[in-house]
């Protein structure tokens, strides 16, 4: 795995990771490649904890009972992927109600300057603008809250990401320049090469779950879906094979995700396809996908089947992640000077 980003000083044993996605769509690709596949591999850390940020999902309208339901099938999802919930911490945020205590707090540490700077906030508001809400504005600091309650290392994360965990560590040194070393300053883990997957129908846009199907491949579609979906990405109308995401962004997207899911460099890749057309690089990404996917779906189903069991594993690792939260959040109480009984 390509660390990057960590710094030498907090490595392994002292590590403390910990990464969220929201419930706002059906998980893509993009998801999967970007964030989802790079939670495993930290074995060795002090503590790893993967959340559903139901909570951040609500900044945007969402439909009541699917909210529920794609709650509980993202915990599944994680635990498909093969996070176990003995190892790893796996909860709903709106289950650790210190998500939203540490939140006001650090409401009154942010500036509205720092916010508005915040270029999901920016897209966000362009795509909902008839709902552009007190939420999505402070959406960092909840998730800066998020981080910070467990004195997070690391976060794995895409590229698209990097701006808020960068707000998140802003203020963590403003909050530990007034009253002290409350908070470990978190760094993003981010792999450089699979950083961000583009949208299928539009390659100069990122893949998103809350656009329209087309755009995206979904972790749970069968793989006729995922080949017909490949298979009608936009590409451009020449025919040779070469990483050039400026002037080539369909066919990059595609050499992208095969070296993702292969573990090769992308230039190897490309070069594999010499001579050939376009055809044959969607048949292999396709294939790759569904390599992927299929054992993945079918610990997701089995986990499905028992709802019950599901439910008790998140109510047992919402209790593990409000311990560990509630150290932080009585620091910062006492040090902001909330009286204590
Ligand atoms: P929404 O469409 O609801 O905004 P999203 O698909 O952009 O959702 P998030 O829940 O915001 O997904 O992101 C979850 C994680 O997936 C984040 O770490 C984010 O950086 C990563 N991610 C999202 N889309 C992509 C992408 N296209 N490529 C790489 N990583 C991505
Ligand atoms: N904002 C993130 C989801 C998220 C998150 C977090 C990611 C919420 N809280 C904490 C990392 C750490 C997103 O992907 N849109």
């Amino acid at each position: 795995m390509d660390q990057q980003n960590q710094p030498a000083a907090v490595q392994e044993k002292q590590q403390v990771v910990f990464s969220a996605i929201q419930p706002s769509g059906s998980i893509t690709l993009g998801n999967y490649i970007g964030a989802l596949r790079n939670f495993s591999g930290f074995e060795d850390a002090k503590a790893r904890l993967y959340c559903v940020a139901d909570l951040h999902s609500l900044t945007v309208r969402q439909d009541p009972a699917l909210l529920r339901k794609r709650s509980l099938s993202l915990a599944a999802l994680y635990i498909a992927c093969g996070l176990d919930p003995k190892e790893n911490i796996i909860y709903c945020q709106s289950h650790v109600p210190c998500h939203t205590e540490l939140s006001w707090i650090l409401n009154c540490f942010t500036y509205m300057g720092e916010l508005n700077r915040m270029t999901q906030f920016k897209d966000k508001s362009a795509k909902h603008a008839d709902n552009i809400n007190a939420g999505l504005f402070t959406y960092p600091v909840l998730m800066a809250s998020d981080i910070l309650l467990y004195q997070t290392t690391t976060v794995p994360v895409g590229i698209d990401q990097k701006q808020h965990v960068e707000i998140c560590r802003d203020i963590a040194q403003r909050f530990n320049g007034i009253y002290g070393e409350v908070f470990t300053l978190p760094e993003p883990y981010i792999r450089k090469t699979s950083a961000k997957i583009q949208s299928l129908s539009e390659p100069t846009k990122k893949m998103s779950k809350s656009d329209p199907e087309e755009s995206f491949v979904s972790v749970f579609d069968t793989p006729d879906a995922i080949r017909r979906k490949i298979r009608r990405a936009v590409t451009d109308s020449e025919n040779e094979i070469r990483y050039d995401p400026e002037n080539k962004p369909g066919v990059s997207n595609l050499l992208t995700i095969c070296s993702a899911l292969e573990n090769k460099p992308v230039e190897e890749v490309a070069a594999g396809f010499a001579g050939l057309g376009y055809g044959a690089l969607k048949d292999a990404a396709a294939e790759a996908i569904i390599k992927e996917f299929t054992p993945i779906q079918e610990k997701y189903n089995a986990l499905l089947q028992n709802k019950d069991e599901l439910s008790a594993i998140l109510q047992e690792n919402a209790s593990r992640a409000q311990a560990l939260a509630m150290k932080t959040l009585r620091k910062v109480y006492k040090k902001v000077g909330l009286l204590q009984l």
